[in-house]
This record gives structure tokens, sequence and C-alpha cells, in this order.
């Protein structure tokens, strides 16, 4: 018969096993969950009603000038295919070099993310010289105050580019990380920020389009931020991408093009809820820069460039087939 000291003994065990057990069952699962339920699935209207056309002066001192939607719809810079979404810059009007740059647009999503997947199928993006496409991750104040996440941005149809985090000070990422692209810099607040270079030429620009596209997706969590990515002819895309239903895992997805985990950077006070941005502006301090714009092979000086060619920008255009959002 088991005596009071041993039965107390065994009864402490139990509770600690039953203490873990339920710390298992309760807590575990929730730290390991890593899937996501859907909660948008945007095309044609829909998709654009999920955003605002911002028509502020351009933060990063472009040669554009960003309209709203009904000037947009008036100029034929917007347009719905069945399910596919258009945005395009002017390409048709010779700019007055001492009036306003390329019409062109900047829309911020209506609701903000934290912790979410965001799926981009893109069927094509901007290209020429000049142009400075972006989908990113930022705050309301356009500032990196509150910390953004660059998905795709490039300048002047150079490739591959670049995935990367723009940050307050003391944030930075170690050098070494799992990912397929390779690290340009580790001080998320400097200017660069701490950009990846997809590993890929098909990830930007030309080739991109000509692959027809492909597929970006972001994850942010509390203590990580990934970026995919897959070209439409990649075999090797997930299908919770290629055809999104209603919950997506992506930690069955692959190494990640673009890795930042939260090791050397608090993300609670480096990353406020974000905006999704996507945007496409002209010269400006990165692509108009002498030695960027030149280095690029692009002729002219990029400002003239974008003032006299608007038949150069016929290829300036996103065209999405769908943005899928999970959180
Ligand atoms: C997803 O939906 C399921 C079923 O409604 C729910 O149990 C689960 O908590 C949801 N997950 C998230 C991350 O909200
Ligand atoms: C920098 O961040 C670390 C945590 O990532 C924190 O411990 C440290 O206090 C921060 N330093 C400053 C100057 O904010
Ligand atoms: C860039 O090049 C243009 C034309 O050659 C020149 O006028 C301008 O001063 C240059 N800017 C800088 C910052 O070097
Ligand atoms: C291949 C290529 O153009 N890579 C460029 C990506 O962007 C970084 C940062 O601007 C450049 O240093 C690379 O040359």
């Amino acid at each position: 018969m088991m005596n009071w000291n041993s039965f107390s003994s065994f009864a402490t065990r139990f509770l600690h096993l039953a203490w873990a057990l339920s710390y298992l069952l309760l807590v575990m699962p929730s730290a390991l969950c890593t899937t996501y339920n859907r909660t948008s699935s945007l095309v044609a209207y829909q998709f654009l009603d999920a955003f605002t056309w911002q028509t502020i002066a351009d933060p990063v001192h472009g040669r554009v000038n960003y309209v709203n939607y009904p000037t947009a719809q008036q100029d034929s810079l917007v347009s719905v295919h069945g399910d596919r979404v258009v945005l395009r810059a002017d390409s048709t009007t010779t700019l007055d070099p001492t009036g306003p740059g390329r019409n062109s647009f900047r829309l911020v999503s209506n609701e903000r993310y934290t912790t979410h997947v965001a799926i981009f199928d893109i069927a094509h993006m901007p290209q020429g010289c000049g142009t400075w496409p972006a989908i990113s991750e930022i705050d309301d104040t356009s500032s990196t105050a509150g910390g953004k996440i660059d998905i795709i941005e490039g300048v002047n149809d150079q490739t591959p580019n670049l995935s990367s985090l723009h940050t307050s000070a003391n944030c930075t990422m170690p050098d070494s990380r799992m990912m397929t692209g390779e690290a340009q810099g580790d001080d998320c607040s400097s200017g660069s920020g701490c950009g990846v270079d997809i590993d890929d030429p098909a990830s930007y620009g030309p080739p991109f389009n000509t692959m027809g596209g492909g597929w970006y997706a972001v994850e942010r969590t509390a203590t990580y931020i990934s970026i995919f990515f897959w070209k439409r002819n990649d075999a090797s895309v997930p299908r919770q991408v290629s055809h999104p239903g209603r919950t997506v895992d992506p930690s069955t997805w692959g190494i990640p093009a673009a890795y930042f985990p939260n090791i050397d950077c608090d993300f609670s006070t480096h990353f406020s809820p974000h905006h999704i941005m996507i945007s496409l502006t002209f010269c400006g301090d990165w692509a108009g820069s002498n030695a960027t714009y030149s280095a690029s092979g692009c002729p002219s000086t990029c400002v003239d460039f974008v003032n006299q060619n608007p038949s150069a920008f016929s290829g300036a255009y996103f065209e999405f087939n769908r943005l899928s959002i999970y959180q």
C-alpha cells in the first residue's frame, strides 16, 4: 500500500507531468502553429477597393506625379481584365521639364497587417530605363520609423534585385542565414537597408516579364520575416501558392529567398502594423542617381529620358492576377 509520503511525491510528480502535458498541448501547438487562415482573396475591383491612391509628393524625390483613382480611370492608367488588374504609368505625354513628373500610381492598402502572409501573383512588373517599381509594407508615415519591408524593388531593369528591410537604428541581421539569396548588407538602419539579392535573374524586370512573371510571398511573424519567390514556370512552386486556398503553412514551402530573424533586432520596437504599398516612381534618389543610372546602360540623363520619351514607358505597368492575404 502507498504511504502518504510516496503518495504525495506521486501526486507532485503527477501534477508536474500534467502541467508539462498541458504546456505541450496548450502552449506548444500555438507556438509551433504556422497555419494561417485566408482573410482576403483580391482580384479585379475587390483588389482596387482594398487600396487608396496616395497623391503625396514622392518621398524619394522621383520624376513622378502620383494621381488619384478618378484621374487614373480617366487616363486609362488602371484597368480590369477579368480577374486581372493593370496599374500603369502614362506612356503618351511628353513632359514639360518645368512641369510635374510622369503620371503614375502609389497604392496603399486600407488595412494594416502584423502577423500575416501575403501572396502576390504577378503577371508583369514595370520595366524601362528610369523606372523604380516597388511592392513594400510600411506604416502611415512613409518613413522607416515603423520599419519597411521591400518585397520587390529595383531600378532601371537591373536584375536580380532586391528584397530588403529598412528600420530605425539598432537592427542588424546575422551574416549567415537560411536563405537562397545573397545578403548585400546587414545593417537594416543604413541607407540601403539590409538587402538580399534574390538568386534568380528572372526575379525582376524584363526577364521576369518574359517568363510571364511569378509569385512573391511574404510571411511576417513576431520573430522573423521571410520572402519567397517562384517564377511562373518553376515546378517547385507550392500548390498553396499557385492555387491559393483557405489556409497556408509557409513552413512547408522550402527555404525562403530572403530571411530576416529578430536575433539582433527587436521587432516589437522596429516594426509597427504595416500597409501594403504598390508604387512606381521614376529616377529619384536611387534610380536617378547619376552613378546608378549610367551604370545601368540607360541613355541620356534619367530626368531628360523620362521627360522626352513617353513611348519608352509602355511596359511600365504592374499586372496582378491575384493578391491573397492570410492571418
Ligand atoms: C483559423 O481558423 C480555425 C478554424 O476556424 C481556427 O481554429 C484557428 O484559430 C484560426 N487560425 C488563426 C491563426 O486565426
Ligand atoms: C539594441 O537592441 C537590443 C536588443 O536587440 C537591446 O538589448 C539594446 O538595449 C538596444 N540598444 C539601444 C541603444 O537601443
Ligand atoms: C548628374 O549628371 C548631370 C548631367 O551630366 C549633371 O548636370 C549633374 O550635375 C550630375 N549630378 C551629380 C550629383 O553629379
Ligand atoms: C545583379 C544586380 O544588378 N545586382 C545589384 C542589386 O542591387 C545591389 C544594391 O544596389 C547592387 O549592388 C547589385 O549590383
